[in-house]
């Protein structure tokens, strides 16, 4: 017999919003000018809702799955699997979709978002308390320097300082030669001196040959912390350039999941995992990557995909909850953008990202900026991404 007490997932909508960057940012692999998220409305059978979001960087450029591919893995094959189902069980549908769909991690990550979301909704709690209770108001933010140029990137880092938003950089690195990246390093570090730590991010680009000349001039040029110099496959590489040098060396692109996670200890591939909840699929896996790499005793970083506040305010959820995150986190995704989505804006101050108080995520969407942004209401866009 229909149990009408249980709460049943009714609706699951997509859509893909395109919102322009302030500023062209420069990775090693593209250039970004527009992010584009993918976000996920849950409607529930006691009216309730939940909305979460699954965002990659670059188009294609980055990983495997792409905005679209993203919208159409949950509505072919995670949405039709989930509908009827009861919505009180995360786990349970964490493990459903585990089973019928393969990778696509971000897609699944935006669903089980709002999953939580809903649920803490009805429950009249914050994601943080169910997953056990924040134990930070606020954590440590950093900004990434990379406008594509060493003069605009001081003057950016100057203002970031003077207005008390972030005293913690990251240079995206690994377009130039190795030689001209480590002296643009050097330039904001000299720039900046103590009154910032700097960090830089490779995105994959360099060669194992290449990192051995690069992490000895960063280290010389006094940065803190290299991540992901070499393809997310070379552990051996990442375990000899973790052993070889004082910088720390942080995994990104090579953890995908607990089971990555696990491999990149086991091969002591890296200092630091950045843990990104999209690239884990979703907060349960997340969360289990934190706990794999707070076994090993590795130091733990808060990594964005440059989601919306919407991804961003998820993620402090669980953040909020990991006793130690000792590199900080780099969740300002809100502030590459243009435009707000949310109805109140996430805050950012004294160096410092807020964890939304509220139930759920902690955010609601501003409707005008939803139906303004979305894709398929016909603005156009040109390329998410290019050279
Ligand atoms: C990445 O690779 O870490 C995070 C911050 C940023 O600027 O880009 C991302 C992606
Ligand atoms: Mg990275």
């Amino acid at each position: 017999m229909w149990n009408t007490l249980v709460t049943k997932i009714d609706q699951i909508e997509t859509m893909i919003l395109d919102i322009p960057t302030i500023r062209g940012h420069v990775l090693s692999m593209a250039t970004m000018r527009t992010q584009t998220a993918v976000v996920v409305v849950v409607r529930f059978s006691d009216g309730s809702e939940g909305i979460g979001e699954g965002t990659t960087i670059g188009g294609l450029s980055y990983g495997p799955e792409s905005p679209e591919g993203i919208k159409s893995a949950i509505d072919t094959y995670i949405a039709p699997a989930l509908i009827g189902r009861d919505a009180d069980s995360v786990n349970a549908a964490v493990h459903l979709i585990d089973k019928l769909v393969k990778g696509n991690r971000i897609a699944k990550t935006a669903v089980e978002i709002a999953l939580w979301d809903g649920l803490g909704k009805r429950l009249g709690v914050s994601v943080a308390q169910l997953f056990g209770g924040a134990v930070h108001e606020r954590l440590p933010v950093a900004w990434t320097l990379a406008s594509g140029n060493s003069e605009t990137d001081i003057a950016e880092a100057h203002e970031m300082i003077e207005t008390r938003r972030h005293n913690i950089f990251k240079l995206k690195i690994g377009k130039r030669s190795v030689r001209d990246d480590v002296a643009h390093v050097a330039r904001i570090k000299q720039a900046v001196g103590d009154a910032a730590s700097v960090r830089v991010d490779v995105n994959t680009a360099w060669s194992l040959q290449d990192a051995r000349w690069g992490l000895k001039g960063l280290q010389d040029a006094g940065c803190e912390l290299v991540e992901q110099p070499v393809p997310a496959r070379y552990r051996r590489a990442m375990a000899e350039l973790s052993s070889g040098y004082e910088i720390a060396v942080m995994a990104d692109e090579a953890l995908n999941g607990p089971e990555d996670a696990l491999a990149v200890v086991s091969a002591n591939a890296a200092d630091v995992f950045a843990v990104k909840v999209a690239q884990s699929g979703g907060l349960k896996r997340a969360s289990e990557v934190i706990a794999i790499g707070q076994a090993a005793g590795l130091g733990l970083y808060g990594g964005t995909m440059l989601e919306t506040g919407l991804g961003t305010a998820a993620a402090l959820q669980l953040f909020a909850t990991t006793e130690h995150l000792s590199w900080g986190t780099e969740l300002f995704g809100p502030l590459l953008l243009t435009d707000e989505i949310l109805a109140k804006p996430i805050v950012y101050r004294d160096f410092c990202v807020e964890i939304p108080k509220g139930v759920g995520i902690g955010v609601t969407l501003d409707p005008d900026k939803i139906a303004f942004f979305r894709r398929d209401v016909g603005r156009t866009i040109t390329a998410v991404a290019g050279e």
